[in-house]
């Protein structure tokens, strides 16, 4: 017969998917309260597609197509995530034209996303850099604007002097810029902030309600960092102090999540900007030398220190701390203890300073170490443990009860916490809060490929709001990229080519900075509704029945930020009365990655696979087959591991048979009765459909392959026992059907070879005949004394009195004497008390 050759037959049926436009949903669909909304990440477009889109892609179509065969109307939109800063590193680096290198790659990508067979919906497709798109998410900025959600204030960047710009993290290496090597300097910038602090409680509330991954829902609480303390006031105490709080002690109000531990503080830190600190110390030689270190280690670093620390992984990395001029008056114990500036407190959580506890704080640990600082126990472990903070090797975070703190000695911390802060509040000097790690969501850029803020600065106005009907403000088409500093800033014409829509002045100027690309994306799955309106963001009665979508898959790098802020939008224009849902993805699945050899892929390693060398040789039902045969979605994929070649056999005896049975057909050839062979076919088959559809519901794809593959066993194993007719036929074309969603290719054509002109993707889901798999017989544990002795077969409706004398004949030669108790379970099992 003639040989698989998926080259032969899968570009052209890729081909009519995607110019027919088969998979799309029409827009009448979305009155449909029924449908399904599947979404997956949209892609990036660098390049072309990579193993992890194909692995995400493979997995996600699967899901789709299943449903789709379960007469469920899929929404299943694609689109890419287009504005962001690769665009413009290649029009510096290489002259590109931003545009043309994104449409480009976009072109690249769609190519090989239709050829691999991925049933998108190819009339909503969406690029976040098309005005059409970005004019909504200026009208979503003015959203916010309107609501109080967006406003602009000063915050630190990183500053690069020879690039005369602002550096994302990724982009300061070393301290310096990766461009020009400049050091790279802490600088104050006015720059757009979105509230999403507003929504920290019902982010964290929710979490819940929601079908993710642990660890995903763990990675945003933490994120969000919700903690419960008090704030604490301090007083300075002057060196000449006489033990006595002074008039003249200033107050420093710290914020602490154990209060009480206020026995244990030692010592006291501030942040190196805090500003009592910059007031006693401003013309301090070595002050000055300090800030100057610290303003150089990027926010990255410092961030890492915070949370690194917090979690224990930070202990023994070195801090950077400054002796200050003065000490500070614990309010708990009177004692002066010394106050420092160190890098490892951030101005921007809780008050910017803090009571150090080394004996239960690591990084206050690390630090008492580092400079010789006494670390006083006040926490003992209930088991009698005995610390000593002279020796003690790290510091002692576990529960425990007071100790060395007065009246509060022998209660259980938590029961110190509360009167500690009661206590305080008495005295007037503490105040319990709650406290969050999660910051507001600064959206500024200074770049030029991305959406601009619809803002205008207005010499008597201030911020004004550029009029809806004057939306989108466009970018410049001839933006020079070989200057320095922003390009969109630094064009000559574009940002005063404006008047002021409320005083008519000519003086006013846009904001040229663009808004984050996270902007983009967090509202890109309200706009498939609806793409192409240019009257509406999205439809809200349509909103209101596709959102939440019901699933929703990609990568776990975004289980942070993406979808951080996706939550906070739905949340924000759910207030405003745009969309009906509280969040914007009910289910989420976090595939795996694909690597190499136990490593990450990477074009520096040499070791990256790409799609098309797959898709190439063997076909893209292979590519997919081999992605979901290797693991469970959620799994990694190594690469080193799988076989494609395997894949392509399988494939080729599905194939082989296939023909085998349509040739034997044409030959007139007919069953030859209902042999045993026939009947234990007809089972396999019934057997296939139950397991396939039980782990398809699962999302168990690796083992829907390994159920099919035994289906495929049992045929070729009829066949050789002289079965050909209806029987396996009937296995072939369920066997078809139940691959279908994993490898289109091959089903779509066996299946019109089989005589069939409409598409196996159209039909309905295969039910099992359930009669074939009731079993006839059972098998019986026979028991002596609750010990295993013996299996027996009995017919499955086999009455007590057979079973129990099936059992007793099974271990005769063992148990002689009558039995004192004969416990019965039919179907199961017999046990013989001797
Ligand atoms: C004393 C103490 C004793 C603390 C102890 C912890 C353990 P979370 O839980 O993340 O909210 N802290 C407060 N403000 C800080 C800042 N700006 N920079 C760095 N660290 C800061 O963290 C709250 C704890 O982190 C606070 O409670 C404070 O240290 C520190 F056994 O106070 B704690
Ligand atoms: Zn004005």
């Amino acid at each position: 017969v003639e040989r698989y050759e998926p080259l032969a037959f899968e570009p052209a049926l890729a081909a009519r998917w995607h110019d027919e436009r088969t998979y799309s949903l029409p827009l009448e669909a979305n009155a449909d309260a029924d449908g399904f909304y599947a979404l997956t990440m949209f892609p990036y477009p660098s390049g072309d597609l990579h193993m992890g889109h194909a692995e995400i892609f493979s997995i996600h179509d699967t899901l789709v197509r299943h449903l789709r065969m379960q007469g469920r109307n899929v929404l299943n939109p694609i689109g890419w995530d287009a504005f962001g800063l690769p665009a413009e590193n290649a029009a510096r680096n290489r002259g590109a034209d931003p545009a043309k290198w994104t449409y480009d790659n976009i072109a690249e990508q769609r190519a090989t996303i239709a050829r691999l067979g991925y049933s998108f919906d190819w009339d909503r497709v969406l690029h976040t850099c098309d005005p059409e798109y970005y004019r909504w998410t200026q009208w979503l900025f003015l959203q916010l604007f309107d609501a109080g959600l967006a406003h602009r204030r000063a915050a630190a960047v990183n500053w690069c002097e020879g690039c005369q710009t602002v550096l994302a993290n990724e982009q300061v290496v070393d301290g310096a810029c990766e461009r020009c090597g400049t050091v790279v300097v802490r600088k104050p910038l006015t720059q757009w902030f979105f509230r999403i602090t507003d929504y920290a409680d019902e982010l964290l509330d929710a979490l819940p309600s929601l079908d993710w991954p642990e660890r995903v829902k763990t990675l945003q609480r933490n994120w969000i960092g919700r903690s419960e303390g008090a704030e604490v006031t301090f007083r300075t105490a002057e060196p000449d102090a006489d033990g006595h709080e002074a008039d003249a002690d200033e107050r420093v109000v710290v914020y602490t999540t154990r209060p009480d531990t206020l026995y244990g503080a030692t010592y006291f830190v501030f942040a190196p900007e805090h500003p009592l600190v910059e007031a006693r110390m401003g013309d301090d030689a070595d002050y000055r030398a300090f800030m100057d270190e610290v303003s150089r280690k990027s926010e990255i670093e410092r961030q890492a220190g915070f949370e690194a620390t917090a979690s224990e992984k930070g202990a023994g990395r070195a801090k950077r701390g400054l002796r200050l001029n003065f000490d500070m008056r614990n309010p708990a114990t009177g004692e002066a203890i010394p106050a420092y500036a160190a890098d490892y407190v951030l101005m921007d959580y809780g008050t910017g300073a803090i009571m150090a506890v080394p004996a239960h704080d690591q990084r206050d640990f690390d630090f008492a170490r580092q400079e010789g600082l006494e670390v006083r126990v006040v926490v003992a472990p209930d088991d009698g443990t005995a610390l000593d903070g002279a020796t003690m090797t790290g510091a002692y975070a576990g529960d425990g009860h007071t100790v060395n703190s007065a009246d509060y000695d022998g209660l259980d911390w938590r029961e110190t916490k509360r009167r500690i802060t009661a206590d305080l509040e008495q005295r007037g000097i503490a105040k319990a809060t709650v406290n969050y790690r999660l910051r507001d969501w600064l959206i500024s850029r200074q770049r030029s490929w991305g959406a601009p803020i619809p803002i205008l600065h207005c010499p008597s106005c201030g911020e004004v709001a550029v009029p809806e009907d004057q939306l989108p403000v466009r970018l410049p088409d001839d933006l020079d990229f070989s200057v320095a500093g922003s390009p969109l800033a630094m064009h000559p014409t574009w940002k005063h080519e404006v008047a002021c829509p409320q005083c008519g002045s000519d003086d006013a100027v846009r904001d040229t900075d663009t808004m984050d690309t996270f902007v983009d994306s967090s509202w890109y799955f309200l706009r498939y509704l609806d793409p192409r309106s240019d009257t509406q963001a999205w439809p809200v009665d349509a909103a209101g029945r596709w959102l939440p979508a019901d699933q929703y898959t990609g990568g776990v790098e975004h289980a942070v930020l993406h979808l951080l802020y996706a939550r906070f939008v739905v949340k924000a224009m759910r207030d405003r009365g745009l969309v009906a849902a509280d969040e914007p993805f009910q289910a989420l699945l976090s595939q795996g990655q694909v690597i190499l050899g136990g490593a990450a892929m990477s074009k520096s390693k040499g070791n990256l696979v790409v799609p098309g060398e797959v898709y190439e040789t063997y076909g893209a039902d292979v590519l997919r087959g081999t992605m979901l045969f290797a693991s469970p979605p959620e799994d990694d994929i190594d690469w080193a591991d799988v076989s494609p070649g395997g894949m392509h056999k399988w494939l080729s005896r599905v194939w082989r048979l296939s023909l085998e049975q349509i040739a034997r057909e044409e030959a007139g050839l007919g069953e030859p009765g209902e042999s045993d062979a026939v009947a234990a076919l007809r089972k396999a088959t019934a057997e296939a459909i139950v397991g396939a559809s039980e782990d398809y519901t699962a999302r168990k794809y690796n083992t829907v392959i390994a159920k099919l593959m035994t289906l495929t066993n049992a045929v070729l194993d009829a066949t050789r026992k002289e079965a050909h007719g209806p029987a396996v036929r009937d296995a072939l074309e369920t066997l078809l059907t139940l691959l279908a969603p994993i490898c289109p290719f091959i089903t779509e054509e066996l299946w019109r070879r089989f005589g069939h002109s409409d598409s196996v993707h159209e039909q309905r889901w295969p039910q099992a005949d359930t009669s074939l798999l009731v079993e006839d017989e059972v098998t019986i544990v026979v028991q002596v004394n609750g010990k295993l002795r013996a299996r027996v077969r009995v017919a499955a409706d086999a009455d007590r009195e057979t079973t129990e004398a099936a059992a007793r004949a099974a271990v005769a030669d063992q148990v002689t004497d009558e039995p004192r108790k004969v416990v019965v379970v039919p179907g199961r099992l017999v046990n013989l008390v001797v």
